[in-house]
C-alpha cells in the first residue's frame, strides 16, 4: 500500500490518551504507512484574508499532522454557517433547523479550495487519500481540478438522507456531483445507501454498474455501507482501569438501592434529548414504583454553541429537567442529573458499567458509538440493558437492544420500563449478541475494509 492521507476537519494527534476511538484507529493505519494527516488546525486568526492560511506542521511518531489556519470570515462561513447552519440539519432531516440564509456555499468551497491547494503541495503520486465527512466533500473535486489523480475515497460518517430531502440544499446537484471524484464513497448504513442510488439515478442518471458501481459524468463510483465500531478491546481495557473503576464503584455505592440509567452525548438536537427526558417524566408517572429510585444521568457536553438552535435547546434541557425535578424529586433523591460538561473519556466506561439502562435515543444518528461502547463496557454476568433509537445507524446492526421511536414517548416510556425489570438471562443473552456484533464490526474492521476497498477500485480517467 502506498502512504496513507487522512484529511478530516480536526485533527488529533493520535499518541494523546484524550484521543477517541476513531483517532486511535486512524492513527494506527497512518502509523502503519507513515501517512499524514491534514486539516484544520482549530485556529482562527482574526482580520486575515478568506482563502488564505497559514500551515503548521507536526511530527507524531511516524505520522506527520498538517494543519491549516483559517481566518475569521472562512471559519464562520464554511465551518459554523454552511457545514454546521446548513449541511448538518438537512443531513440529519432537520429541514425545519436550516438557515438557508445563513449558509455560504461559496465560503465551504472556499475553503475546501484552500485545503486542496495546501494538501496538493504535499502528495505523492502513489499516496492513498482519504478524506473525512460532510465538511469536505468537494475536496476530491477541488484536487482533481488540480491535477490530482491518486485514488481517493470518502467517508460520510452522518445519514445522507432520502433524494427528496437532499434537494432542499440549494446547491444539492453540485454537491452530489462532486461525489464522482472519488473512486469510493463509504456511508454508515444500508439505509444511506439506498437514499444515494435513488438519488444519483433519478436526479444525476447515473447508470448503477456491477455490485456497488454507479457510473456518471464518464466515470463509475463505488457506493457502500461501512458501519463505523469502536476499539472494544481498547475500551474494554480502559473499563479495568482504576479511573474507570473508582467512578463504577462510586456509582454502585450511591446508587445501591436505586436503579441507574444513563445518556452521554454532545448537546445537539439530533440526539432527542427533550424526547428522552419526556419519556422518562412518563416512565415515573405511569409506573410509579420507580419513584424514589429511577435516576437518570445525563451528560450532555457542550457544542457548536454560537449556534442558534443549540442555544434554544441548552435552555429547553435545563427547564425540563429542572420541571422532572420538581414534579417528582424528594428530599433525599432527584430523578435527573443534568450535567452539561463533559466527562473525562477514562471514567465514562464506569459510569456505563455502574447503569443498568443506557438511553440511547437520538432522533436521527449516522452510527452513534455511544451504543457501542456502552455494550462494550457491561460486566457480561450482570449486563445493563441498550434502549435504542431505530432511527439510529447503529439500529440497523444492533437488533438485540430495545428499540424505540424516540417520537412515541409512551412506547418509548414502556421499553425502559420493560429495560428495568428484565429478567438476568434474557439481559446476558441479549448482551452476549450484542457484544459479538460489536467485536465482529469493529473499528480495525471498519478501517481495513474501507481501505482494502479503496485499493481495489478499478484505475480510470480522474477528471470529473
Ligand atoms: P457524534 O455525533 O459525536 O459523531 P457518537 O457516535 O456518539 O456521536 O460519538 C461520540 C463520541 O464522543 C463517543 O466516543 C463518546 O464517548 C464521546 N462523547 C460524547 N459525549 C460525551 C461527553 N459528554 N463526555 C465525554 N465523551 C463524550 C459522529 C456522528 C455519529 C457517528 C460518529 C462516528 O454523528 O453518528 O457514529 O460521528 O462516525
Amino acid at each position: 500500500m502506498g502512504r496513507l492521507v487522512v484529511i478530516s476537519n480536526r485533527v488529533a494527534d493520535p499518541r494523546k490518551t484524550a484521543a477517541g476511538g476513531l483517532a486511535v484507529a486512524l492513527g494506527q493505519a497512518l502509523e502503519a504507512s507513515g501517512g499524514l494527516w491534514f486539516g484544520w488546525s482549530g485556529r482562527i486568526t482574526e482580520g486575515g484574508t478568506p482563502g488564505e492560511g497559514e500551515v503548521n506542521r507536526q511530527q507524531a511518531g511516524p505520522v506527520q499532522l498538517v494543519t491549516v489556519d483559517l481566518c475569521r470570515d472562512d471559519h464562520d462561513a464554511y465551518y459554523e454557517r454552511h457545514s454546521n447552519g446548513v449541511l448538518w440539519p438537512v443531513f440529519h432531516y432537520r429541514l425545519d433547523l436550516a438557515d438557508f440564509d445563513g449558509g455560504s456555499i461559496s465560503g465551504y468551497r472556499r475553503v475546501n479550495q484552500l485545503f486542496a491547494l495546501k494538501l496538493k503541495a504535499l502528495l505523492r503520486p502513489d499516496d492513498l487519500i482519504w478524506v473525512h465527512d460532510y465538511h469536505l466533500i468537494p475536496l476530491a473535486a477541488e484536487l482533481r481540478a488540480m491535477g490530482c489523480e491518486q485514488r481517493m475515497g470518502f467517508f460520510l460518517h452522518i445519514p445522507l438522507p432520502p433524494p427528496l430531502m437532499l434537494a432542499a440544499l440549494p446547491e444539492h446537484e453540485w454537491l452530489m456531483r462532486s461525489l464522482f471524484a472519488y473512486d469510493l464513497v463509504g456511508l454508515q448504513s444500508e439505509a444511506d445507501v439506498t437514499h444515494f442510488a435513488r438519488y444519483a439515478s433519478d436526479e444525476l442518471q447515473a447508470r448503477a454498474e456491477g455490485d456497488h458501481g454507479w457510473h456518471a459524468f464518464g466515470k463509475t463510483l463505488q457506493v457502500q455501507a461501512f458501519p463505523i465500531g469502536i476499539d472494544v478491546d481498547e475500551f474494554q481495557a480502559l473499563t479495568r482501569q482504576r479511573e474507570a473503576q473508582d467512578m463504577h464503584d462510586q456509582l454502585r455505592r450511591e446508587y445501591a438501592r436505586r436503579r441507574l440509567l444513563v445518556g452521554v452525548e454532545r448537546l445537539d438536537y439530533s440526539k432527542g434529548l427533550p424526547q428522552r427526558l419526556k419519556a422518562f417524566r412518563t416512565l415515573l408517572q405511569k409506573y410509579p414504583e420507580n419513584q424514589g429510585s429511577a435516576t437518570l444521568i445525563q451528560i450532555a457536553s457542550p457544542s457548536r454553541e454560537s449556534v442558534d438552535a443549540y442555544a434554544s435547546l441548552r435552555a429547553e434541557l435545563e427547564s425540563l429537567s429542572g420541571a422532572i425535578n420538581g414534579e417528582h424529586g424528594e428530599l433525599d433523591w432527584m430523578p435527573v442529573r443534568y450535567i452539561h460538561r463533559n466527562v473525562a473519556r477514562k471514567r465514562l466506561p464506569g459510569l456505563y458499567r455502574a447503569a443498568a439502562v443506557a438511553l440511547v435515543t437520538p432522533l436521527r444518528d449516522g452510527m452513534n458509538l455511544v451504543a457501542k461502547e456502552f455494550v462494550a463496557a457491561q460486566d457480561p454476568e450482570d449486563p445493563g440493558v441498550l434502549v435504542l433509537s431505530r432511527f439510529a445507524g447503529a439500529a440497523e446492526q444492533l437488533k438485540e437492544a430495545l428499540l424505540v421511536n424516540p417520537y412515541d414517548t409512551a412506547r418509548t416510556a414502556e421499553a425502559i420500563q420493560r429495560a428495568l425489570q428484565m429478567p438476568l438471562a434474557e439481559r446476558q443473552q441479549r448482551h452476549q449478541a450484542l457484544l459479538q456484533r460489536i467485536r465482529t464490526h469493529d473499528v480495525h474492521w471498519w478501517r481495513e475494509r474501507f481501505l482494502r476497498a479503496l485499493q481495489a477500485t478499478p484505475a480510470q480517467e480522474k477528471t470529473v
